[in-house]
């Protein structure tokens, strides 16, 4: 890319990661998939049914084929696999109005209306990302798993969302221990539909381009203390607007109860905070508005020990790199 190649005339190519310089770039992300993601690992409820597995390797290999512009091609869901949609849609919808962020609760009937968000229908990844363009300029590309931090994050920057395609085990509907479409469309799109939101997950996505290892791992930390466990509070009271919270009917009710601790959303220590992945989180951050945590991740890039910074062209959808030295 332009951005990777005037670095390496620089000199300073061995300091600085690859990371794509405009969005058909994307095509060249190796889709490394993490964990659970290339086998499944021994505690995933569907490690024993050959089908289960043969029918997820089978949906995400369209995310293995996928090209930047491509359509994303429509998966025939199974009875088995609608229902188990539909229990967790019921159960979880049931929850918003009392416990989501009234971003969320605001796209929810246009997301019913624009993308066929219903009990009995798994709604397509091709319609979401059509409903998404039109909104905030997402988009929405299929994904075989999940994918490591860097290239997931470096895909925010463009304002493309990874998404997985596949459903979790239909033995347990409440849980899966890799992300799913339930968590991807009930918990992350929403929000993606929201302006200011799109521009926070975007400054993020633009903080990773080329960041070393441990920024990475930090940017990864404020990721997840925002857009998978974030809370803010609105007109008095805690909600919730994190994917992990709006897609999880146990950890929704337990970050809303008197049971964690709650603190105010600080990049520089958010980033530095360890937790745990299999259980549920004991310590949440406030956001004031996404507006004002946009800020906050701004300056807190600016920062970064990066020795460039990025200003993205939504024209070209692409990148141009600033007063590198
Ligand atoms: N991969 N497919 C996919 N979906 C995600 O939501 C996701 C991911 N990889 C990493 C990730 N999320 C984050 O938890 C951070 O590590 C950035
Ligand atoms: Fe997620």
């Amino acid at each position: 890319t332009k951005a990777a190649e005037s670095i390496t005339f620089l000199g300073v190519k061995d300091e600085i990661p690859w990371f794509p310089g405009k969005i058909s770039d994307l095509d060249k992300l190796k889709q490394e998939i993490l964990e659970a993601g290339a086998d499944l690992s021994s505690d995933h409820p569907g490690f024993n049914d050959q089908e289960y597995r043969n029918r997820r390797k089978q949906i995400a290999q369209i995310g293995l084929n996928y090209k930047h512009g491509d359509k994303i091609e429509r998966v025939k869901y199974t009875k088995e696999e609608t229902m188990a949609w539909g229990v967790i849609f019921n159960k979880l919808t049931s929850m918003y109005s009392k416990h989501a962020c009234k971003e969320v609760n605001y796209v929810m009937p246009m997301l019913k209306n624009n993308c066929g968000y219903s009990e009995n229908h798994i709604p397509q990844l091709q319609d979401i990302h059509e409903f998404l363009q039109d909104t905030t300029g997402f988009r929405i590309r299929p994904a075989a798993g999940l994918l490591t931090s860097r290239d997931f994050l470096n895909g925010l920057a463009f304002r493309v969302f990874h998404s997985t395609q596949y459903i979790r085990h239909h033995s347990q509907p409440l849980y899966t221990p890799e992300p799913d479409v339930v968590h991807e469309l009930m918990g992350h799109v929403p929000l993606f539909a929201d302006p200011d939101f799109a521009e926070f997950s975007q400054e993020i996505g633009l903080a990773s381009l080329g960041a070393s290892d441990r920024d990475i791992s930090r940017l990864a930390t404020l990721y997840w203390f925002t857009v998978e466990f974030g809370v803010c509070r609105q007109d008095g009271v805690r909600k919730a607007y994190g994917a992990g919270l709006l897609s999880s009917f146990g950890e929704l009710e337990h970050s809303m109860s008197d049971v964690p601790d709650i603190k105010p959303f600080e990049p520089d220590k958010v980033c530095e905070q360890t937790y745990p992945i299999t259980s549920f989180q004991p310590l949440y951050f406030e956001a004031e508005s996404f507006e004002r945590a946009k800020e906050q991740v701004k300056n807190w890039a600016a920062h970064m020990d990066r020795p460039f910074a990025v200003r993205y062209n939504p024209y070209t959808n692409s990148v141009e790199v600033l007063n590198h030295s």
